[in-house]
């Protein structure tokens, strides 16, 4: 089976299992999970070094899901891993490997499997508690500052909203980041043009988050995120990365997928309820004709449609 056809298919079995578990909780994210299908697939079961059995390794990478609510596409894959869990009211000497049957205890009141990554409560994977956004940037400049100071080959990856990345402590972080020449932080925004109840802003867009990170000094890599083979050449650019001092940041476009299918509470909408358009938001005409946001939309997707899948910023 080809790379493309292979992570297609492991994609496919971790959104079900990811929807299961948000149907099972009847709460969580599941769209923002569903943008992240492949971009997980591929770091989880290709790029990242890493132990299913042995998550508490110093030398293991390590992923900061900044945006902590995508949280429901990581435990599938853990789970299809089986990955060490800590059932509540055990400690690290009660670690099993996780199962279908945690899975679906998702956000379940008596549960060690919290809505948002929590390192203290059961999934020994992440390192830090994340869900209040902006701050995991910050997180994997420290894990990764550190792991420069102790000598460890590890990379950590950070995965961030587009809606997301209106937060100030990001660009903070970035500030370190390249301040740090921590070529070993590698930024993911997810750029699902959404964010919980409305379109991102024009500043959010993934041209305008590119051009940031490349005036901060990142080189850029836009990518469709939900292509296998364009998320790994990405992700292998970090080897020739960091044999300098500028670090790699990665843009991917996704979709947030069954946004005509959900109402913005990541609830089902009814039959007859779906968005009459019949197009998906990104093809969607989103504002009004004329609006300034209309204007931008209509440049950038003229630009888009030039500098797609190539690098932001130019430049090694
Ligand atoms: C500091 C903070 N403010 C608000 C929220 C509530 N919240 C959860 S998800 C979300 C939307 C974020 O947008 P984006 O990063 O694009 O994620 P997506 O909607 O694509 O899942 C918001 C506002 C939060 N978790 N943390
Ligand atoms: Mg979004």
């Amino acid at each position: 089976m080809s790379f493309e056809s292979a992570v297609n298919r492991k994609a496919v079995d971790l959104a079900k299992l990811s929807v299961e578990m948000t149907t099972s909780a009847g709460s969580g994210h599941p769209s923002t999970a569903l943008s992240l299908t492949h971009l997980i697939t591929v770091l989880m079961y290709k790029q990242m070094r890493w132990d299913p059995k042995d998550p508490w390794n110093k030398a293991s990478d390590r992923l900061v899901l900044s945006e902590g609510h995508a949280v429901p596409i990581v435990y599938a894959a853990l789970c299809d891993q089986g990955a060490m869990f800590i059932p509540l009211g055990k400690d690290r000497s009660g670690a099993r490997p996780m199962t279908r049957a945690d899975a679906m205890t998702l956000r379940a009141i008596d549960s060690a499997l919290d809505g948002h990554p929590n390192p203290d409560l059961g999934v020994p994977f992440f390192d830090a508690a994340t869900g209040s956004l902006g701050q995991g940037l910050s997180v994997a400049a420290g894990i990764a500052a550190a792991a420069r100071m102790d000598k460890l080959d590890r990379n950590i990856y950070c995965i961030i909203g587009d809606g997301e990345s209106r937060e100030g402590q990001i660009w903070e972080a970035a500030d370190f980041v390249v301040d740090h020449a921590l070529t070993n932080v590698i930024p993911i925004f997810n750029c699902n043009d959404l964010a919980q109840s409305d379109y991102v802003s024009p500043q959010q867009s993934y041209q305008g988050l590119a051009a940031k990170l490349a005036a901060f000094g990142f080189i850029v890599r836009i990518i469709d995120g939900h292509k296998p083979t364009e998320i790994n050449n990405a992700l292998n650019e970090l080897h020739v990365v960091q044999n300098g001092q500028r670090p790699l940041a990665i843009v991917a476009r996704t979709v947030k997928a069954g946004a005509r299918l959900m109402n913005r509470h990541g609830q089902a909408r009814h039959a007859g309820q779906e968005r009459q358009d019949g197009r998906h938001p990104r093809r969607a005409g989103t504002h009004r004709q004329g609006s300034w946001r209309w204007r931008l939309q209509t440049q950038w997707r003229t630009e888009g449609r030039r500098d797609q899948g190539q690098a932001a910023g130019g430049g090694q």
